[in-house]
């Protein structure tokens, strides 16, 4: 991924999310990159799945249902629900089909952004976590801690977010999609 690549990614995306989205998109980019560079990925790599975790966030959620449609992207029942929640799929097409993304791990990265998934790969990890402690998250309990555990054992700091976020869906009463719950059931049996 060239520098110029980047480049024209960050003018589509400005055209496609708010401005308040778009902060935050830059806010994952390089809370991203700041992981890839402690655990030994690829920087280029998290900077562009960071950018674009959310590129389909924006998209109203009748729009996001009819683009699946079309597209034969399955849809449960859960998800026709919550459409927002398709974001993180339609992201991972859109990342492919108008921003040229060719790479797998960039793909999953998106496409598993929201609800994680168990065996996550190391960029995975770092998308899903960047998404939650980047510097314009305000809102979410303890992050000042699973900021800093994000930087000591990323497994770690990956369980301290699905709890949290398992704990806010209950409060809410949201309900909760069974690949939410089997990546938490994952971390919580696998990591010490
Ligand atoms: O797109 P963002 O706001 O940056 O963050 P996100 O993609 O992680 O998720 C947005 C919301 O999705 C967040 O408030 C938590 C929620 N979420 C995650 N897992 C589930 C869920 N919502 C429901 N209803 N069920 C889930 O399993
Ligand atoms: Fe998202
Ligand atoms: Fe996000």
């Amino acid at each position: 991924m060239k520098e110029n690549d980047i480049k024209k990614i960050h003018r589509k995306l400005e055209k496609a999310l708010d401005k308040k989205r778009f902060e935050h998109t830059l806010g994952v980019a390089y809370t991203a990159t700041a992981l890839a560079m402690r655990y030994e990925e690829d920087l280029k790599k998290a900077e562009v799945a960071g950018l674009l975790h959310d590129c389909a966030k924006c998209i109203e959620n009748s729009k996001k249902l009819a683009i699946c449609e079309k597209y034969n992207i399955q849809v449960s029942d859960l998800e026709r629900k919550n459409p927002y929640l398709l974001h993180a799929k339609l992201g991972g097409f859109i990342a492919m089909q108008k921003y040229g993304v060719r790479d797998k791990e960039i793909v999953s990265a998106i496409v598993n952004h929201t609800t994680g998934c168990p065996h996550m790969g190391q960029l995975d990890k770092i998308i899903y976590i960047a998404d939650y402690i980047e510097p314009y998250r305000h809102q979410a309990p303890h992050l000042k801690a699973i900021r800093k555990m994000a930087f000591l054992d990323i497994d770690k700091a990956l369980l301290m977010i699905l709890e949290d976020t398992l704990k806010y869906l209950n409060a809410l009463g949201n309900s909760i999609d069974p690949m939410t719950e089997k990546t938490y059931e994952y971390y919580k049996n696998n990591i010490q």
